[in-house]
């Protein structure tokens, strides 16, 4: 999806969403590649509020108010076990779902769009490249702690907000579909990552062949845990908050292991065009074990743990394959924003696997040296 720019009405917007005192400003905030996000700020009593106002797209997501009701879930699942630890729910710590005037997660609009609304998390930020080992450290403990968090979800089974999603055979499959058709005639410019992404099958069943045999489990995981998706906090430097929560669903730990060495790693950002630039940060890798294994080490198994090195190639593959198969159906899923910017996030994520793997032993023996719980 190339990307608009014009603002929709803002005000108009923030109305239906149960927030006090008069409307000031509007703005679009993030770097996401789905959601359109936009800062709105109120004045209440002489001080200005900021909410955090959100376009939820249901090309992508079709059930929204499934979508929110996981949501709404993981939310209140938060704040209660905060406050069940003798604590308060922190608004900075676990995001707060603002109502509609209704007493509704979301508000649907005339066009048929779909809104949310959370309190804006003042004095911290999110980063789309690392600068330190010590950000990735935080970052993995926060993604840790989130899914120590989500294993005691009461309730039934989270509703599947993108059925397959990180099933990477029928990602696979998606691709080889979109190499046959080549309904856009684009195949003959990705022709060496089309060749790199097709010797890359035996990558593709190795975790789904060990969940199928239950060497690992299925739990309640975040599944987008790139960088940009935990909020970092502007003084202390402490991994903050867990955001984007479209996709909590089941999954699997690694995949969301594999996606933070993805996101982490990378010396480049994700749509640097220039393979050359990127390599894979050992200390950032090692970083984001150490803080990983600090939330989650006690619950993970020993399959799990064995992985987490493969993990990150996998993501980064199954990505590049994603971003190659938009490429060559048309650019109709990632917002984009150059014609070929979907083939240059392929090509990127690829130079990202193969200096992955030309580091998984020694990243596998780090992991090995750690200590268990
Ligand atoms: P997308 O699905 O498009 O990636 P996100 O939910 O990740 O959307 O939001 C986009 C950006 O908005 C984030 O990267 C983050 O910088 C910012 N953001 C998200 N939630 C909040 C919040 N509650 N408070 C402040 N900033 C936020
Ligand atoms: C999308 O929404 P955002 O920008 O955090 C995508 C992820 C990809 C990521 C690549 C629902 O994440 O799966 O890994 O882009 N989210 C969805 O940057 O498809
Ligand atoms: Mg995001």
């Amino acid at each position: 999806m190339s990307t608009s720019t014009a603002l929709p009405d803002l005000r108009t917007t923030a109305s239906a969403f149960a927030l006090y005192g008069h409307y000031v400003t509007g703005a679009s905030h993030g770097s996401g590649h789905i959601n359109d996000t936009y800062v709105v700020e109120f004045d209440q009593a002489g001080v200005r509020v900021r909410y955090h106002l959100q376009r939820v797209n249901h090309r992508i997501f079709k059930n929204v108010p499934d979508l929110m009701d996981n949501i709404r879930r993981v939310c209140v699942h938060a704040a209660t076990k905060a406050e069940s630890g003798g604590g308060r729910a922190d608004s900075r710590r676990c995001l707060v779902l603002v109502p509609t005037r209704q007493g509704l997660p979301c508000h649907q609009d005339e066009a048929g769009s779909w809104w949310r609304c959370y309190l804006f998390i003042e004095g911290a930020r999110t980063h789309d490249l690392i600068e330190h080992p010590g950000q990735a450290r935080e970052a993995a403990r926060a993604f840790g702690a989130f899914q120590n968090l989500l294993a005691d979800l009461p309730g039934a089974r989270l509703h599947e907000t993108i059925p397959d999603f990180h099933h990477t055979r029928r990602r696979f499959d998606t691709l080889r579909a979109a190499i046959a058709s080549d309904r856009n005639n684009r195949a003959a410019r990705a022709r060496s990552e089309i060749a790199f992404a097709l010797a890359q099958e035996d990558l593709v069943d190795v975790l789904l062949d060990l969940q199928a045999r239950g060497e690992i489990p299925e739990r309640v995981t975040h599944n987008d845990t790139k960088l940009n998706n935990v909020m970092i906090d502007d003084t202390t430097g402490e991994g903050l908050c867990v955001i984007d929560l479209d996709t909590v669903m089941p999954g699997l730990a690694l995949y969301d292991f594999g996606d933070m060495v993805r996101s982490a790693t990378n010396s480049a950002v994700e749509d640097d065009p220039d393979p050359a630039q990127v390599k894979a940060r050992l200390p950032v890798f090692e970083a984001l074990v150490e803080g990983y294994l600090a939330s989650a080490g006690a619950f993970l198994t020993d399959a799990e743990r064995a992985h987490l090195a493969f993990s990150g190639r996998l993501i980064t593959f199954e990505i590049g394959i994603r971003f190659l198969t938009d490429f060559l159906e048309g650019d109709v899923y990632f917002k984009t924003k150059r014609p070929e910017h979907n083939l240059d996030r392929a090509r990127n994520q690829f130079a990202l696997v193969h200096s992955l793997e030309a580091q998984q032993s020694v990243m596998e023996a780090f992991v090995q040296r750690q200590p268990r719980p």
